[in-house]
């Protein structure tokens, strides 16, 4: 493995937990909906790099709160031959199972319907699908990728006019999105056995071309920080971000967070994610540096993101770390746990992602806490209190 940023890869990433978890960002909806709009995008050329310009003129700087009409829109964009969505509600295209990927242009449709969330008076055209869930699930609606002011909103059952289920015109979320303004419902639950139309709309009289998809809600795992929680302290990573915080090994210099013995339980509360389009990850070094004949140590993480834990021998150095002496990886729902019972000198114990999952430092989803047990001192005895020697025979 080579690493973009100073050969730091290998090191962030040691030969044992590479063989467990190869790359896979290639394959993820987000990578797939890229390049289909991209292909989108050069194929239909000029008509939509003007749009663009005007659309990205008319919005530069200005506070959704306070939008105003956008006039600057031109009204005459080209239809487009390909009519892939349903014209209405009883000619609803019936979208048959998820994860459903489309993409399609809204131009060549007819008004039909509008709701307001929270902008009103739009006139643009709209097509329509339909979703009926086989079991009760929670769905993510997006619309991030499109290339216009789009607007989305689903009915329940039948169409509700002025009541849609849910609707959204503006997603700040959207991952870099091609244009501003894009949609997003990030969770809508739906009963299995019931029908969902979803239309997907416009702002003003906004129309173009349009990258939907309706997967299944990332479930989140909140991770809080308990009272007594140690902060991490590192900024936060984002595209470019270079570690010269706790990076360990792979930092230059190296550095570490030297962790205070403590044979009490204690929690660190750190935070971690990919960048650079999933192909860097913040890597968390603490170093123990442990003193006694034998200590028995547990390290547990429990993180809002897939992550990786482990134990690194550093008593002979960076040069000596090439794989993990104990490892573990997990979804964010599940506590993941390490007991070691090791000899005196540096340790270290790493948390970062858990491979290459699309979990970008930027996402709010990105915290940990680490949990550490009987990471107690044994030098120098004479010096030490009552209390840590009592602690020493607990
Ligand atoms: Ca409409
Ligand atoms: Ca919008
Ligand atoms: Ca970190
Ligand atoms: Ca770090």
């Amino acid at each position: 493995m080579t690493g973009e940023n100073g050969g730091n890869i290998e090191v962030n990433l040691p030969r044992e937990a590479a063989e467990l978890q190869p790359p896979s960002p290639a394959l993820s909806p987000r990578s797939a909906l890229r390049t289909q709009g991209e292909t989108l995008m050069r194929s239909i050329g000029i008509c939509v790099s003007l749009l663009l310009v005007i659309a990205a003129a008319a919005s530069a700087g200005v506070l959704h709160a306070q939008r105003p009409p956008k006039t600057a829109i031109p009204a005459g964009t080209p239809s487009y031959e390909g009519r892939v969505g349903g014209e209405d509600i009883p000619n609803a295209v019936v979208i048959a199972e998820s994860p459903f990927f489309d993409t399609g242009n809204t131009c060549g449709y007819i008004d039909d319907y509008d709701e307001v969330c929270p902008f009103t008076g739009s006139t643009s055209p709209d097509v329509v699908y339909s979703f009926t869930p086989e079991y009760d699930m929670c769905y993510s609606l997006s619309l991030c990728d499109s290339y216009y002011d789009t607007k989305i909103y689903v009915y329940e059952g039948e169409y509700t006019p002025g009541y849609p289920y849910e609707c959204n015109d503006d997603n700040d979320y959207c991952y870099e999105p091609p244009v501003m303004y894009t949609s997003w419902l990030r969770e809508v639950w739906m009963w299995g056995g019931e029908t969902y139309y979803i239309v997907i709309d416009g702002y003003g009289g906004d129309c173009g071309d349009y990258v939907f998809s309706l997967v299944e809600c990332v479930m989140h795992c909140p991770v809080e920080c308990p009272p007594d929680g140690i902060p991490e302290d590192e900024p936060p990573c984002q595209d470019g971000y270079v570690d010269e915080f706790n990076g360990g090994c792979g930092s230059i210099p190296v550095a570490f967070s030297e962790v205070e013995p403590n044979p009490e339980l204690f929690t660190i509360c750190g935070m971690s994610g990919n960048f650079d389009n999933n192909t860097m990850r913040d890597t968390d070094w603490y170093l123990l540096d442990l003193t006694c004949e034998l200590t028995t140590i547990t390290a547990c993480v429990e993180s809002e993101f897939p992550a990786g834990m482990g134990f690194l021998d550093l008593r002979e150095g960076c040069d000596n770390v090439t794989s993990f002496y104990s490892y573990v990886q997990g979804d964010c729902n599940q506590v993941m746990c390490l007991t070691e019972a090791l000899p005196p000198g540096e340790w270290v114990i790493w948390v970062s992602t858990n491979g290459w999952p699309d979990y970008d430092c930027e996402d709010e989803w990105n915290h940990y806490n680490l949990t550490v047990e009987g990471y107690e001192s044994c030098v120098p005895v004479e010096s030490a209190s009552w209390g840590t020697v009592k602690a020493l025979y607990r």
